[in-house]
């Protein structure tokens, strides 16, 4: 404190957003002093290809997550039992530890004993040296990522049908395409910033066609002009219908199929008892609804289809990618500008994750485990004797946990992903945790639900703090950068595997054996990529980090001497199967795996919600991105509710054959009836179960390994508790959910979400927390609870106690510039209609209170807060339904409100609002 304040250093580093498969850069503003460096801002790059400087509500609010250290790992953990608690550690000792025991299980049960299940969120580099380390040094293909549960049916299907994974597509597709066909894909929510480029292209040619496949009305399906409510499960036969009329009425490329395609006759036989009649029957749809779609396919002159989680996450999941390549191959609508299949990939990298061949069934450089010149080849380029490398397949997710849960996979570990809330059938996850002898892992953050079964715990560095490149779903290679240091000891995920696979060699390679892992940079680890592709369909040969550096963002594939990368792949109808011809499958179509029934008679969807990414680890940090959808929930069609004489907000208990839990309803008629859905985001962060994927399907398509989350059978009853609670507190809440998230699996139902208040800065808002449970828990739960919420009474606080009735209602107040503001709300009751809705209003509003103290729980206060509907502007739903009825349009909202001309994010909505003006 001598009065000259350390000089501040203000440093803007180009880097890409860690969320979604865009892949959108960004510049990250950052702040450097003696007490360190902080990340203060982040803005879209307009320099990138992907996004022009567009960012969505999650990657404009990416700085908010990085404000505080709140909630990080920030040095390794040990503990040598089950029973004990984990002890931090040195790195040294973490290292040595991992190393050991990994060795231990590999001489004692050999290499398959082990196992890694990693995420399509790790870097290329990251995920190059787990690759290495698990295939080439330990022996095991047993490495599985999330990506089985996002991109496997994809990937299956582009090799089935063209001899090689990825995409043929690339982003200027979106602006070219005249008919754009969504399938099982929520763009508006999954892929923001690429939806506005469709929504621009559409608003410069009106004669732009788009057809959303989805069984819910989606904000993506709202906008469409034709939108196919298909029964769920049922994409193969609307395909295959679609086909037979394009078929009947010679709407086919037959020159294109004889002359680059195989297997059209064998499809061609079976399509034959697909009639539109007979597809439209089994999807619930009209017949000419079917017709229109297959009608504007054939006859544009440039279609793209756009898919996603809703054909991949399903037990035909290759069968339906399949069936809709098959409209692209026999109407040639391939290979040119504006069309072609387009798998969106999910996650920031899930296309470097299959470039390194990091999955179960893989090779590096898109080569095959069970193809012998493919392992020879790299058993050459990594200097390893010949036969190293295992024959045999690793274990997809799915089978892996199952391995784990039997005792034939002693050991997991764990990187960039949180399988206990993500897998379907959670319950099975955790046992399989249990079991096993030894569980690693490596995360960023400390609460979520897989760091309390580990053993030894990683921290790792994350976005911000780390290096390397990612590859978007157009094949676009990106750098990643650090513009920070991670905070304490935390460390980025290639360093961690390499550090442990350098111990790994010394205590289990041959003495005098090369080394494999003489890794010092990231930039190191891209090279020895890049020298694997050459030659493969990827062939990055001409790229490396000095390139990117100069030219920016590149496409694969980019050999060596090449300018630029290919933007589109399969231009000359030349496809990279043995003979350049793609493939037709039979693709006949089958139910989903589990069957309603009297039992379970609601088919249960799972998906995503605009502003929260998977189990929120990191939007969860945001308050500002629950406004969107404020609150975990199950949405039921208002007749199925009624018929059950459910209501609005009600608790319900959610049954399916694997488990149960209990969820508040919402009301929604975007679903139709005899289906439910509920957002994939809410784990045990925030409820007292662990999520949706109590309850979903392990059981997986044949070809692709992948998990149908998408489809289970449940049945939903009212929940009856006999205690009720409302709490809300006012102050930082990532301390306060630190301290009260260990308490919610005590209560039957927990709930906790956050809440932004109108002013009131970054740093400050509401937690709220509902609980239900058979009867008031014991004195010590609610006392624990109170203290963490920090809502003891005291001097501040008003409280009114009916303990005949059981009634507790207690207020804490805050003074501020004179005035009494509500900083505290505890309410319990033994009836849920008692609990007050209205106080907990009040209080999120931030207004200042002036009447008597104990007349603040006879105030109403509805209509103090409402939807938010637009993130950036903070423009709600009444202020935009006020505009609408006095007949605002889109750009009339955009004029006089402000909302949608930030990110866009909401547009999908306010043109939603402006069509329904009179819905109440
Ligand atoms: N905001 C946000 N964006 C994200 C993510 C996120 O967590 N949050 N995650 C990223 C990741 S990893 C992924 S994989 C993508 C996922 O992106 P999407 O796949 O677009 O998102 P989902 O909501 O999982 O599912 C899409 C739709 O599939 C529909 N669906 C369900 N069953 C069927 C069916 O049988 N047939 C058809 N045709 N449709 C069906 C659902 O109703 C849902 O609307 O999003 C990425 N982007
Ligand atoms: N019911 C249902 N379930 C689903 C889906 C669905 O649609 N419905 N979708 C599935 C799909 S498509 C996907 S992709 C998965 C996603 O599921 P997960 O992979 O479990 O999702 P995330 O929450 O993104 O997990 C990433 C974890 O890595 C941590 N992390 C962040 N940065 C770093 C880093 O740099 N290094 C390390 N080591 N850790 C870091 C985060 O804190 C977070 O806990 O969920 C699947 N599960
Ligand atoms: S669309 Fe949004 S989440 Fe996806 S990369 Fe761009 S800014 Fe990030
Ligand atoms: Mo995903």
């Amino acid at each position: 404190m001598d009065g000259s304040a350390a000089p501040l250093l203000r440093t803007r580093t180009r880097s890409t957003c860690c969320y979604c498969g865009v892949g959108c850069g960004v510049l990250i503003d950052a702040e450097r002093d003696a007490a360190g460096s902080r990340i203060v801002g982040v803005e879209g790059d307009p320099a990138h290809p992907a996004n022009h400087g567009r960012l969505c509500t999650k990657g404009r609010t990416l700085a908010q997550t990085a404000h505080s250290t709140q909630g990080r790992l920030l040095a390794p953990e040990l503990r040598a039992h089950r029973q004990q608690s984990r002890r931090r550690v040195d790195w040294a000792v973490a290292l040595d530890t991992v190393a050991d025991r990994l060795a231990d299980i590999v001489h004692q049960h050999g290499p398959d004993a082990v196992a890694f299940y990693l995420s399509g969120q790790l870097l290329t580099e990251d995920y190059y040296v787990f690759n290495k380390l698990a295939k080439g040094l330990l022996g095991t293909n047993n490495i599985d990522t999330n990506s089985r549960l996002c991109m496997s049916s994809a990937v299956a299907a582009y090799k089935l049908a063209f001899g090689a994974d990825g995409p043929p597509t690339c982003y200027e597709d979106l602006e070219l395409a005249k008919t754009v066909l969504f399938a099982g894909s929520n763009m508006a929510y999954a892929h923001p910033v690429l939806l506005r480029r469709l929504e621009d292209a559409r608003r410069d040619d009106p004669q732009v066609r788009w057809i959303v496949i989805d069984p819910r009305r989606t904000d993506t399906a709202a906008m469409a002009d034709l939108h196919l409510a298909i029964q769920p499960g049922t994409d193969v036969a609307l395909f295959n219908g679609m086909l037979h009329h394009l078929l009947w009425e010679d709407l086919i490329d037959p020159a294109f199929i004889a002359g680059h395609t195989s297997g059209f006759g064998e499809l061609k036989s079976l399509l034959r008892e697909y009639t539109p009649r007979m597809a439209a029957e089994l999807c619930g749809i009209e017949v000419a609804d079917l017709i229109q779609a297959a009608e504007w396919f054939g006859r544009s002159p440039a279609t793209l289809s756009l898919y996603c989680m809703g054909l991949n996450q399903s037990v035909h999941g290759t069968d339906k990618n399949l069936a809709l390549i098959h409209l692209h191959l026999a109407t040639g609508q391939i290979g040119r500008p504006g069309t072609g299949p387009f798998s969106l990939t999910g996650q920031p990298n899930a296309m470097g994750g299959r470039e390194v061949g990091g999955m179960a069934t893989m090779l590096a450089a898109h080569r095959d485990i069970e193809v012998a010149e493919d392992r020879a080849q790299v058993e050459r380029l990594w200097g390893l004797p010949a036969h190293t490398l295992s024959a045999k397949p690793g274990l997809p997710a799915v089978a892996l946990f199952d391995a784990l849960r039997s005792g034939k996979v002693k050991a997991v570990w764990i990187a960039c992903t949180n399988p206990v809330h993500s897998m379907p059938d959670i319950g099975h996850v955790r046992e399989a945790l249990q079991r096993a002898e030894l569980v690693i892992v490596q995360e960023a953050f400390g609460n979520t639900d897989t760091v309390p079964y580990a053993d030894v715990l990683l921290p790792a560095a994350t976005w911000g703090e780390k290096e390397g490149t990612v590859t978007n779903s157009e094949r676009r290679i990106s750098r990643v950068r650090a513009a920070v240091a991670a905070p304490g000891e935390a460390k980025p995920d290639w360093w961690i595997a390499n550090e442990v696979a350098r111990r790994l060699e010394a205590r289990l390679a041959p003495p005098g054996a090369a080394p494999l892992f003489a890794f010092d940079s990231t930039a190191a680890i891209f090279d020895e990529h890049r020298r694997l592709t050459v030659g493969r369909d990827l062939d990055i040969g001409g790229l490396d980090y000095a390139r990117l550096e100069t030219d920016g963002p590149q496409q694969w594939p980019f050999p060596a001497n090449a300018v630029q990368g290919q933007a589109r792949r399969y231009t000359d109808g030349v496809f990279a199967t043995a003979d350049g011809r793609a493939r037709f499958h039979p693709t006949p179509y089958r139910p989903v795996a589990e069957a309603i029934s009297a039992h379970y008679p609601l088919r249960l969807l799972t998906g995503r919600l605009r502003d929260q990414w998977h189990g929120m680890s990191r939007t969860g940090r945001v308050p500002g991105l629950f406004a969107h959808s404020p609150r975990p929930g199950l949405r039921m069609h208002p007749q199925d509710a009624a018929r059950r004489g459910l209501a609005e907000g009600e608790l319900v208990r959610v049954t399916g054959k694997r488990g149960e839990l209990v969820l508040a309803l919402q009301l929604s008629d975007e679903l139709a009836s005899g289906t439910v859905f509920a957002a994939m985001h809410w784990s045990g962060q925030f409820l007292s179960s662990g999520g949706i994927n109590e309850l979903t399907q392990p059981a997986v398509d044949a070809r692709s390994q992948q998990p149908e989350l998408k489809h289970a059978a449940v049945r939903v009853e009212k929940a009856e508790f006999g205690w009720h609670l409302l709490a809300a507190r006012r102050g930082e809440v990532l301390s306060l959910q630190a301290a009260v998230q260990p308490l919610l699996k005590e209560c039957a139902f927990a709930e906790l979400s956050f809440a932004a208040e109108p002013g009131a800065g970054d740093d400050i808002a509401w937690l709220t927390l509902r609980a239900a449970h058979a009867q008031a828990p014991p004195d010590a739960w609610l006392d624990a609870v109170t203290q963490a919420l920090t809502l003891s009474p005291g001097a501040d606080s008003v409280e009114y106690r009916d303990a005949r009735r059981g009634l507790l209602k207690r207020v804490i107040w805050r003074a501020e510039a004179g005035e009494r503001h509500i900083d505290g709300v505890l309410l319990s009751d033994t009836q849920p209609h008692r609990i007050e809705e209205a106080l907990l209003e009040r209080a999120l509003s931030g207004r200042a209170w002036r009447g008597s103290g104990l007349a603040v729980f006879a105030q109403s206060g509805h209509g103090l807060r409402d939807a938010l509907v637009c993130n950036c502007m903070q423009v709600g739903e009444t202020a935009i339904r006020e505009q609408v009825a006095q007949g605002a349009g889109v750009r009339e909202l955009q004029q006089r409100l402000g909302c949608g001309t930030v990110c866009g994010s909401c547009l999908p909505q306010l043109a939603q609002l402006c069509r329904q003006p009179q819905r109440a």
